[in-house]
């Protein structure tokens, strides 16, 4: 379960009702939490399993609000824990393992993943946290990890960025045990629980070398996987790599699915938009991802052959010697919606792809339509 937030922003010069503040206050919107299912084998895309819409105040919490005010209004962080009850526990003795970034470092979090009986792979935000060490003592995280040996050691190859050239970063990898006892920062109502201390692992990826006037490469996680073996911390390490799918899924939604330029005035209809929106964006990075890593496959073993053969009718220059891929299927929708597929032109983009998905959703319900006429 990738789990992120994202500002659905409709900008600032439209009139919109029952909306909240986005983004630095100016734009109007919400946020919109998604839970995206991932196959933590095959890394295929499920669908999104939970989904939530929350609205920011418009009036801004006063600056002299007491600890206990702060913990009893609706806060953001409580939409991680909202989803996470929405879904429960995994269904058909499968496993569902969290995958969050540091907005879900959050001792309410890691409850609502113990109370429903899940896993988690989550970065760690706050490095100096005071936990419990297997002694029980109270130390900061960093000095555990600190004092823990290294678990062993990996290349990473880094692509080139703006003022970075590209190279090789030797990774440094240790792990440690802890327990994170409920904060002074809790809710009454988390505190009234009275929970026991979390018991749960931590795995610090570092560059102890960076070349100079380089920012060196770092992440710590919590996991409640175990992490006994250098294979089984390079599960959890790989399964924090995939959370840029939901990313890309967000990008999906918003410059694909284009949410953003909606005309709809109310925020309930904006919100039923994102829902049935939510369902194309799924299917668009699936076929996506499918172009990417099984680009031979069959497109037939992915969309109902109605649609190719539609798309066979209209794009009239396709070679139908040979069964279509469905990378081709990609880019010959991509190409219905004004991409030129010329060899300098790379993969198409969000907007291309869109265009041509709706142009092909047109034309198969005109065939839908045609065949209940006949
Ligand atoms: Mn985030």
């Amino acid at each position: 379960m990738i789990c992120d937030t994202t500002d659905i922003n409709f900008g600032s010069r439209r009139q919109i009702e029952q909306v909240g503040p986005t983004g630095n206050g100016s734009g109007q919107g919400f946020l919109l939490h998604n839970a995206m299912m991932v196959d933590a084998d095959t890394k295929s895309i499920l669908g999104i399993a939970g989904q939530t819409i929350c609205y920011r105040p418009k009036k801004k919490h006063s600056k002299k609000e007491s600890r206990a005010q702060r913990l009893d209004r609706p806060r953001e962080s409580q939409i991680w824990s909202i989803v996470i009850d929405e879904i429960g526990p995994a269904k058909n003795d499968s496993q569902y393992i969290y995958v969050c970034d540091r907005g879900a470092d959050n001792y309410e979090v890691f409850c609502h993943l113990v109370q429903q009986k899940n896993d988690w792979v989550n970065r760690v935000k706050e490095k100096n946290r005071f936990v419990l060490n297997e002694q029980g003592e109270t130390v900061k995280l960093q000095q555990i990890l600190n004092d823990s040996p290294v678990r062993g050691t990996y290349e990473l190859n880094l692509r080139a960025r703006p003022n970075q050239p590209a190279r090789t970063a030797k990774i440094e990898v240790r792990t440690g045990s802890l327990s994170m006892p409920l904060t002074r920062q809790s809710s009454a109502g988390v505190k009234a629980l009275n929970l026991a201390p979390i018991a749960m692992n931590a795995v610090w990826i570092r560059e102890p070398d960076s070349p100079e006037g380089v920012r060196p490469l770092e992440w710590m996680l919590y996991t409640s996987l175990a992490v006994d073996t250098f294979d089984q911390i390079w599960e959890i390490v790989e399964m924090y790599e995939t959370r840029w799918l939901i990313e890309e899924y967000h990008k999906a939604l918003k410059s694909g699915c284009q949410v953003k330029s909606r005309q709809l005035k109310t925020g309930p209809r904006l919100e039923a938009m994102v829902g049935l929106m939510s369902v194309a964006a799924v299917r668009l990075l699936e076929m996506k991802q499918l172009a990417l890593s099984e680009p031979e496959r069959p497109a037939r073993t992915v969309v109902p052959s109605l649609w190719l053969n539609i798309l066979q009718a209209v794009r009239k220059n396709l070679h139908c010697e040979e069964e279509l891929t469905i990378r081709d299927f990609y880019r010959e929708v991509a190409k219905l919606g004004g991409f030129l597929g010329r060899k300098s032109d790379g993969n198409p983009g969000w907007l291309t792809v869109w265009r041509g998905w709706e142009k092909l959703q047109t034309l198969i319900r005109g065939a839908e339509l045609a065949i209940q006429l006949k």
